[in-house]
């Protein structure tokens, strides 16, 4: 599936609404208590146009770009983060790899390589391998020292990850991550959808 055939995909007017961002700040779920600093915000949006510290991208296991989110970063970086990627020789489905952001407003991209959904096989297990996307990802963030990072919606797009389970493993992995690190450098997470679902799915989890 492309992005074109995805009808629930925001129109350019929607997406430029960037007031409709919603922040909230993570809450320990055992202790009922604030995570210190850290806030997470859900937004409609082009993750190609955010002024962060690190994107993550959607890409392929070869990190030689693609379509969906992967395409588009691609395009906005230019030609010099084809370059850096192809020295990397890939990355393993589940890890995360990291580079320069070239001509894009953040500082590098994350690169994690998401599971593609397929009807057979464990539920679990195929959430344990998004979960791995989501983790590997904050603590390369992390080991950088990176204090703001936004995620696209991993495997929802051409990996066909139903939304609604994405979105549990995402939410519940950054959540996990915030309760068991208490002083990360990290402290702004944003979670950037580009069709009206997703945004839906989290906006249930979150607020
Ligand atoms: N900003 C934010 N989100 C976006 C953008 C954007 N500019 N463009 C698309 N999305 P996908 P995957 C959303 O297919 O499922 C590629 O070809 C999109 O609506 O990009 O992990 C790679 O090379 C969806 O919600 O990634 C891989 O081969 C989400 O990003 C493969 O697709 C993820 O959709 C990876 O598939």
């Amino acid at each position: 599936m492309t992005d074109e055939d995805n009808v629930d995909i925001f129109s350019p007017e929607e997406l430029g609404k960037i007031s409709d961002v919603l922040s909230v700040s993570l809450v320990n779920r055992e202790t009922n208590k604030r995570t210190p600093y850290v806030d997470i915000e859900l937004m409609r949006g082009d993750i190609t146009q955010l002024e962060v510290d690190v994107v993550v991208n959607a890409a392929h296991d070869d990190l030689t770009g693609g379509g969906g989110v992967d395409g588009a970063i691609h395009k906005a970086s230019g030609q010099k983060l084809l370059g850096e990627c192809l020295n990397l020789y890939g990355c393993p489905q589940g890890e995360a790899r990291i580079t320069g952001a070239y001509n894009m407003p953040s500082k590098y991209i994350i690169h994690t390589v998401g599971p593609v959904w397929t009807p057979a096989g464990s539920i679990k297990e195929k959430k344990e391998r998004l979960r791995n996307c989501y983790r590997s990802c904050l603590v390369m963030a992390e080991l950088q020292g990176l204090k703001s990072i936004a995620f696209p919606c991993i495997s929802t797009g051409a990996y066909c990850f139903p939304k609604d389970i994405a979105a549990e493993v995402a939410v519940e992995t950054i959540r996990d991550f915030f309760n068991l690190y208490v002083n990360t450098y990290l402290d702004l997470v944003k979670i950037v959808c580009f069709d009206s679902q997703n945004f839906e799915e989290y906006k249930k989890l979150l607020f």
